[in-house]
């Protein structure tokens, strides 16, 4: 069966990494026998990655990378539900369930949860969507019910360069457009490149916006990710105004933006609050070999450029080339070879007893969702899901519905669920 025919009205069942219409495991186009081969190759309890490190750099502690598999052992199923989105971005729930997405070009649509999707929205400001850029992260106001505000990042023209901002607006009535749409927040400086936007939002439990920054890749910018007077590479705090939250770790000193929550990034492209311990919990685009999970405390260092599991792309070592240092923070886990972690999103719902509080990674280059079970902020176990559909995840969100709900830069929305 080749699901690429008709994606619509498909279902994808798997039970215990076992086919029963087609690939739960790695590989699209195979039959069902050597898709279960090939995820069986794998042995019980030995990492999912199976390909050669970048570098002979040791961990800092056991587990912090290629940790032992884990298998997904109740019935769930995977359907596309729509697959004429245009690079969508970001996803999040509606209040009544629907979801709203953003397209990289600039554009947002509304989708059920039976993956009817909406026309564009208008009337949102102009996005710089070359590169990496484009309209990025959304989140809703947690009293949309009562107010219809919508919040969202998105690399921003400015006659100078160009950066990460944050604008919100109203959904109308109608929800055919955003009215009255401003930027609230800009991550000076500007900078006339393409890369390392970070880009997510989510709003935390005291009702304040939390949103990630890159670095913007290049040479010249790279160490502003350790400057607490820049907003590039940092993980921020802000008002639904755009002002530094109240309580942030750098609130009333000198010499840094009160804006900043954590600093020492490269570019965050995942962002979660633990659903048990309200934890902050972030994925960033590491080097070559250097993709990460942190667990993020206020005013803490994540440590790049200064210490990296990667190198350069290029093969060259990056800076002294270490990978632990004295008072900066080490990753809770690290992918060598990358992954490419975009959003990400805890599994709270009840439908799946073994993925209570797991977390969910959408996978860019891997083209696979990466699960990772983790206790007392250590990850113990991996397992990749949908690696046999070819697609690059881009985010990924719990809908109302406790369903996984994920989509792709090739288009696709994805439901995963309980049989
Ligand atoms: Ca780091």
């Amino acid at each position: 069966m080749n699901r690429y025919l008709n994606p619509h009205f498909l279902t994808v069942v798997c039970m215990g990494g076992v086919l029963a219409f087609t690939s739960c495991g790695q590989g699209t186009g195979k039959t069902a026998e050597n898709t279960a081969t090939a995820t069986d190759s794998i042995t019980a309890g030995e990492p999912v990655e199976t390909k050669t490190a970048n570098s002979d750099y040791k961990p800092a502690f056991p587990g912090q990378t290629r940790i032992g598999s884990v298998k997904t052992t109740t019935a769930y199923e995977y359907k596309v539900l729509d697959s004429s989105l245009k690079s969508p971005w970001g996803v999040t729930s509606l209040p009544d369930g629907r979801l709203i997405i953003t397209e990289k070009k600039g554009t947002m649509r509304i989708a059920t949860l039976e993956g009817k999707v909406s026309e564009p929205i208008t009337g949102i400001p102009a996005v710089n969507s070359n590169g990496q850029g484009g309209l990025l992260g959304i989140r809703v106001d947690p009293d949309f019910a009562a107010n219809r505000m919508v919040y969202w990042v998105f690399s921003e023209p400015l006659p100078e360069g160009n950066l990460t901002a944050v604008a919100k607006g109203k959904l109308s009535a109608d929800e055919k457009t955003i009215e009255g749409a401003a930027v609230i927040y800009r991550a000076t400086p500007a900078y006339n490149g393409t890369l390392h936007y970070g880009g997510r939002i989510l709003f935390d439990k005291s009702g304040n916006i939390i949103i990630s920054t890159g670095e913007r890749s290049d040479l010249e910018t790279r160490p502003q990710a350790q400057d607490i007077k820049s907003g590039l590479g940092k993980v921020i705090r802000i008002t639904k105004e755009g002002k530094p939250a109240a309580g942030n770790p750098f609130e009333g000193k000198a010499d840094a933006r009160p804006e900043l929550y954590s600093y020492g990034h490269r570019n965050v492209q995942g962002l979660a609050l633990h659903p048990e311990t309200g934890d902050l919990w972030e994925t960033e685009f590491g080097p070559r070999g250097g993709d990460e999970l942190n667990r993020v405390d206020p005013g803490k260092n994540y440590g790049w450029p200064t210490i990296t599991y990667g190198i350069e792309y290029s093969g060259k070592k990056i800076g002294d080339s270490i990978q632990q240092k004295a008072g900066l923070e080490q990753p809770v886990y690290y992918w060598d070879p990358v992954v490419s972690p975009s959003g990400i999103t805890f599994y709270s719902g009840a439908g799946i007893p073994e993925w209570k509080n797991n977390l969910f990674i959408s996978g860019l280059s891997s083209t696979h969702i990466a699960r990772l079970v983790i206790e007392n902020n250590k990850v113990t176990g991996e397992e990749r899901l949908l690696g046999g559909e070819g697609q690059r995840f881009r985010d990924i969100t719990e809908g109302k519905d406790g369903a996984l709900y994920t989509i792709t830069d090739q288009g696709r929305l994805y439901r995963i669920a309980k049989k």
